[in-house]
């Protein structure tokens, strides 16, 4: 584990190459229940590049009428699949937080998909962490402090890589700047997945 900034922890390398292809038989099956959808932006409706899906009992949405959490998908109406042990035993690990998560949003980044810097506060909690997990294609994270228009640093995340985002870093700016395509033949295609665990709701 490194240490990256006070309350942000960096674990290159988290899942080995097995881990990985487990992960993503576990996500295909999750897939399958809970489809990508394509976010659109509160008010303009301009949609976002990034696709996503959830797990958990909560998932993250975004349309027209604002960013929420929910408890079902938004096209076919079902409750989210659960959230694969595998994922639910590395938050155990990693969180250093006593409740399970409530959401883990996944987002699918094609070759294009991009996300801008923002601020993750549509939750009622944040003193557990945001647990961050990379795989595919390699992508150009960047993140700042909790001002918008700070100083800004990036970061390379690979495949296998955790994230723990705490304390005094769980409400600084990050996006990701781009996607470098043909990185990993993790997925069997170009692109990249990120899981985010989330605590929604005060424990
Ligand atoms: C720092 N996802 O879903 S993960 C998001 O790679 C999101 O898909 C990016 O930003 C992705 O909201 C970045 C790393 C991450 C996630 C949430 C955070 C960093 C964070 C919340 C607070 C602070
Ligand atoms: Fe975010």
């Amino acid at each position: 584990m490194i240490s990256i900034a006070p309350g942000i922890s960096y674990y290159p390398g988290y899942w080995n190459a097995a881990e990985q292809a487990a992960l993503v038989a576990e996500l295909r099956v999750v897939l399958k229940l809970a489809p990508l959808f394509t976010p659109t932006m509160p008010k303009t409706g301009k949609p976002f590049s990034v696709r996503m899906t959830n797990c958990g009992m909560l998932g993250w949405v975004s349309d027209r009428e604002g960013y929420r959490y929910q408890e079902h998908h938004p096209l076919t109406g079902e409750p989210w699949p659960s959230i694969p042990l595998m994922v639910r035993e590395a938050w155990e690990k990693i969180a250093d937080y006593p409740h399970d998560p409530e959401a883990c949003l996944i987002n699918y980044y094609g070759p294009q998909a991009k996300m801008g810097l923002h601020q993750d506060r549509d939750e009622q909690d944040f003193e557990a962490p945001i647990v961050s997990f990379s795989l595919g294609d390699t992508a150009i994270f960047r993140i700042g402090g909790t001002e918008r228009g700070g100083k800004t640093t990036s970061l390379k995340l690979h495949s296998g890589d955790a994230l723990v985002f705490g304390g005094p870093a769980r409400l600084v700016y990050h996006g990701i700047d781009r996607i470098l395509a043909g990185t990993s033949t993790l997925l069997g295609r170009e692109g990249r997945v990120n899981l985010t665990l989330r605590r929604v709701n005060k424990p």
